[in-house]
């Protein structure tokens, strides 16, 4: 299976990042993390994006706050398929990684979840790399029917606390 590469650009993204990961492993995915900046670390962003697809990854999730790059420097560097998410580390409550981030110009494309969305962009990822594997998009299936039950047994409670 491909593996998902993780990029964050600082340790303090860490927390959103973790739960990128949980997520993969609920699904028993591959997945590398890393911790290289656009601004701090360039040439360690791009020597992982150029090399990302030899090296058998099969989508990047990209992690930064404040002036957000690392996601838009990762995608210039690879075709893979690269979700960015916008992380919450400033006085701007995320606003300025969510646009940093999500208005990138036509030719590179970067999939932006929501501010600290790390559970979405380990799903999406997992979702990209399901296109070819028939197992994952099984467990991927069983994972949303399991989502729905719990918000039906949570319907069917309702009442009895109000
Ligand atoms: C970004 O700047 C990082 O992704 C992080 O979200 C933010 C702050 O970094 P630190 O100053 O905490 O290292 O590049």
């Amino acid at each position: 299976m491909k593996k998902v590469g993780i990029v964050m650009g600082s340790d303090s993204d860490l927390p959103i990042i973790k739960k990128a990961t949980d997520m993969l492993k609920s699904l028993d995915i591959p997945f590398e993390v890393h911790i290289y900046s656009a601004h701090r670390t360039p040439e360690e962003a791009r020597s992982f994006a150029l090399s990302a697809r030899e090296n058998g990854f099969g989508a990047i999730i990209a992690a930064a706050g404040m002036a957000a790059h690392l996601a838009g420097a990762i995608a210039a560097n690879t075709t893979l398929p690269v979700i960015g998410i916008p992380c919450k580390s400033s006085n701007l409550d995320g606003l300025d990684a969510l646009l940093s981030t999500v208005m990138m110009p036509t030719g590179i494309p970067v999939a932006t979840v929501a501010i600290d969305g790390g559970g979405n962009a380990a799903l999406l990822a997992a979702q990209i790399i399901a296109v070819e594997d028939k197992e994952l998009a099984a467990r991927l299936d069983t994972k949303r029917a399991a989502d729905a039950a719990k918000v039906l047994k949570k319907d069917a409670d309702v009442m009895s606390q109000l």
